[in-house]
């Protein structure tokens, strides 16, 4: 029977714009974030130009950790985090994106905040671009439409591991990187790449080229870091969500293959060093004339990452069409349905512990490296009881029952995993709805939707709950 590593790296997930605010402080430039409104009522997010009067940015101010990272930092410390993953903000470094020199400023706050975590025995986990580009570099480029922005990554990713290779020595290239996959939703594509579709454009092949961009960039920043410092483990960051079929029809099964290979092909690239047959088959069969050249191919294969760093918060069962194409194309928004075994938290997302295990397994089998679970959690609207304080328990039942199917993944099936970060630990803004209220926090931050608070950060029982689980190693759950 295996057991969790003695140096096992449980800690906490976040995202630089989700929650440092201070947007335009230290000489940051504006970033894909910025110019994002907060959705509402089932609004979703919209994507503006600039910065329109009157309009809700919540990314602008967030929990303002740029102006309280000392006191946090020490609240993390007394949650005995052993690691703190957070994202650079691509645009403290380089406000534009395409500068040579980067911004003295930016770089000594993440010195400093590093040193400040340091300092609690807290080992950095670093994202290089969590959601995030400079915006310039979409009204200008066309985000990663545009091969030129590989060169502006790259130089940002050759700055920053200069800078911190002795402070920081797990990270990971691009958040999520897959979600694009699901070209229905422009959100995915304006935050993975920074790129907007026009009427009559067709998305899924523009898709095909900004991810191919990104992961050529993603492989040749890895080379780059392994340069600097050998040690480096750089990985990949993959949204995890299983697609189970949705009975035991054969077409059923097939589409649920189909549906894997279409959200994952980005694992086989960034963890298997090449394209997937199915994948090169289609995108020819298509004709679309896609930039991909042999040299690309043969960075792709150089640059494999040391580990698969991936989230997981939920499961989808797929369903065949009556009439499937022999291309088994699968498309989120018409093929997923609703599985009746499971039950879905306020948003929709179907609570499923097993599927994390189930996971783990697809992973551990096809690529055969460590894996670093970096985001898993519940969001929900608190309440603050009367006594003052949040008392989540539906929140420690979800992480309890996470927690023990990722002990067994193990355990029983011997898997290797470096650590697990769940997801805004602290109270940030949400991602997909750009509000403060879906809130996933151990640490409660006095913020509404409206922006409305005093930003004091207060502890609810899920503090205790892990920190415990941490003192034990996850014997206690
Ligand atoms: C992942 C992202 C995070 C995050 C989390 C929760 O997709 O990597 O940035 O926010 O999901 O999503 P949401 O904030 O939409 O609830």
């Amino acid at each position: 029977m295996g057991h969790l590593r003695k140096d096992f790296l449980w800690g906490g997930a976040v995202a630089a714009h989700q929650l440092e605010g201070g947007w335009n402080k230290g000489g940051k430039g504006v970033s894909v974030a910025d110019v994002m409104t907060a959705g509402a009522n089932g609004v979703p997010r919209q994507i503006t130009d600039g910065v329109i009067p009157g309009k809700n940015y919540p990314n602008h101010d967030a929990i303002d950790f740029y102006g309280h990272y000392k006191d946090d930092v020490k609240l993390f410390a007394d949650l005995g985090l052993k690691c703190f993953r957070t994202s650079i903000a691509w645009t403290r470094i380089f406000p534009n994106g395409d500068e040579e020199e980067p911004n003295e400023e930016g770089l000594q706050f993440y010195d400093d905040l590093f040193d400040e975590l340091l300092k609690y025995g807290i080992e950095p986990v670093i994202t290089l671009s969590h959601f995030e580009m400079p915006y310039h570099l979409v009204t200008e480029y066309g985000g990663w439409r545009n091969r030129k922005v590989i060169d502006f990554f790259t130089h940002f990713a050759e700055v920053v591991f200069k800078r911190y290779k002795n402070k920081v020595k797990y990270w990971m290239t691009f958040n999520e990187i897959n979600n694009q996959a699901n070209t229905a939703v422009p959100f995915f594509l304006f935050t993975n790449s920074g790129v907007e579709v026009k009427p009559g454009e067709d998305a899924e092949k523009i898709m095909y080229q900004a991810a191919h961009y990104e992961v050529v960039a993603s492989a040749l920043a890895v080379q780059i870091g392994h340069k600097i410092n050998p040690d480096f483990q750089i990985g990949a960051m993959i949204a995890m969500v299983p697609l189970y079929p949705a009975s035991p029809d054969p077409r059923d099964i097939f589409k649920a293959e189909r549906a894997m290979q279409t959200r994952y092909w980005f694992a086989d690239v960034q963890a298997g060093g090449a394209y997937p047959t199915w994948l090169t088959q289609y995108q020819q069969d298509k004709g679309w004339d896609l930039d991909i050249t042999l040299a690309d191919l043969d960075v792709l294969k150089a640059g494999k990452v040391d580990y698969i760093g991936f989230s997981y918060y939920m499961s989808n069962a797929v369903k065949a069409k009556d009439n499937e194409p022999a291309s088994y194309k699968y498309e989120e928004n018409v093929d997923i349905v609703k599985n009746p075994t499971l039950q879905a938290s306020e948003w929709g997302w179907q609570i499923d512990p097993q599927g994390l295990r189930y996971g783990m397994n697809w992973f551990n089998d096809r690529f055969h490296l460590p894996q670093f679970i970096v985001e898993n959690g519940f969001g929900a609207i608190d309440k603050i009881d009367a006594d003052g304080h949040v008392h989540d328990d539906y929140r420690v039942d979800y992480l309890r029952q996470h927690i023990e199917q990722m002990k067994l993944a193990v355990e029983v099936d011997g898997i290797d995993l470096m650590g697990y970060t769940p997801w805004g630990f602290i109270d940030l803004v949400s991602a997909g709805t750009g509000q403060m209220d879906k809130r996933y926090g151990f640490i409660y931050v006095d913020k509404n939707d409206k922006g409305e608070g005093t930003l004091k950060r207060s502890k609810k029982d899920s503090f205790y709950w892990y920190e415990n689980v941490i003192k034990t190693n996850g014997a206690d759950l």
